[in-house]
């Protein structure tokens, strides 16, 4: 086994922040036995998202993607963990909440609510350098 700490970029989404899931969130990345190691209440502009979601312009679900997430404060957390990236995005589950695997945050909270966008209350990053990438535009 080798140690691979890394640290991670955490979004609750507009949709967890308002259903009141934030401490909930939190409590499983903990109870998993991950650091937080620092936190943020952002409302974002549009500007932070485009450069956020820059690999999703042109789809089908990029506007009303950045639309979704600036009706409402976001909270960043900044997680720190031997393989948390990987660990995060296991923790999140699967993009669709409506097929995410029950055990999970999206799985066990979230659903598709019919809009033309999935509220899936959570974002994490998906590789270390899109990690340094959205930590640094979202903590620095
Ligand atoms: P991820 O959040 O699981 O990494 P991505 O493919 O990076 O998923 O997509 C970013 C976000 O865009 C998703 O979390 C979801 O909110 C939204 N999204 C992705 N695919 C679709 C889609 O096909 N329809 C509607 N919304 C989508
Ligand atoms: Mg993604």
């Amino acid at each position: 086994m080798t140690t691979n700490v890394e640290e991670t970029l955490v979004l609750v989404k507009p949709d967890g922040v308002a259903r009141g899931l934030t401490g909930e969130i939190l409590r499983r990345i903990e109870a998993k036995g991950y650091s937080l190691v620092d936190v943020r209440l952002v409302q974002a502009d549009r500007d932070l998202l485009a450069e956020h979601y820059a690999e999703h312009l042109g789809k089908p679900f990029y506007e009303p993607l950045v639309d979704f997430m600036e009706s409402g404060p976001i909270v960043a957390f900044r997680v720190a963990g031997n393989r948390v990236i990987e660990g995060f995005r296991s923790l999140a589950g699967t993009t669709d909440p409506t097929t995410a695997a029950p055990g999970t945050i999206r799985g066990d909270l979230a659903r598709d609510w019919g809009l033309n966008v999935q509220q899936n209350l959570v974002h994490g990053s998906d590789s270390p350098e899109t990690a340094r990438r959205e930590l640094a535009l979202w903590f620095d």
